[in-house]
């Protein structure tokens, strides 16, 4: 098990649609587990596989409340099936974007459809935290992120400032 590295904005393959996983295998387990090792470490509530740089429709999440018992959860090719009408509106935070929190209005319940390691089909309903980070997490197997939800005027401040960021990195 290894963490791996983060994949920060403004990265293309955070706009990359993810692949449907057609198969899971010994390679599929391992990065699940490295991205159970990634988020935790993080330390972060949910991860989608793209944000290790791999673009396949994965996605591991713990929504357990800081000092109960750990919920992991990795879900493959999840499928939002309904959205509740009431919405939620929660800080968002990204492991890709660092240091940067904004309210974002998003159904307040979901359900979602999605494989375990085994192929198994499954479907459960999620409120909460839980319902916001999956919602989040989905986003990025299609490419999206939570500042795309901000008005243009947010989105392009926070873009230019990782634009600014990594070319200061990149010439060091
Ligand atoms: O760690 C994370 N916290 C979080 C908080 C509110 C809404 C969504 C999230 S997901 C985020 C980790 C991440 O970037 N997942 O893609
Ligand atoms: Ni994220």
């Amino acid at each position: 098990m290894s963490i791996r590295p983060l994949v920060i904005l403004p990265d293309p393959l955070l706009r990359v649609v993810s692949d449907v996983v057609s198969h899971a295998d010994g390679a599929t387990k391992a990065l699940i587990e490295d991205m159970f090792e990634t988020m935790y470490d993080a330390p972060g509530v949910g991860l989608a596989a793209v944000q290790v740089g791999v673009t396949q429709r994965i996605v591991t999440m713990d929504a357990s409340r800081k000092d109960d018992e750990k919920e992991p959860l990795a879900l493959i090719n999840p499928e939002i099936i309904w959205s509740s009408d009431a919405l939620s509106e929660y800080e968002e935070g990204c492991l890709s974007i660092p240091d940067y929190h904004e309210v974002v209005i998003r159904p307040a319940k979901v359900g979602v459809r999605y494989l375990d390691l085994d192929g198994k089909s499954f479907e459960r309903e999620m409120e909460g935290l839980a319902a916001t980070v999956v919602q989040h997490e989905i986003d990025h197997l299609n490419g999206k992120l939570f500042i795309d939800h901000l008005s243009r005027l947010k989105r392009e401040r926070v873009i230019k400032k990782f634009q600014k960021l990594a070319r200061r990195e990149g010439s060091e």
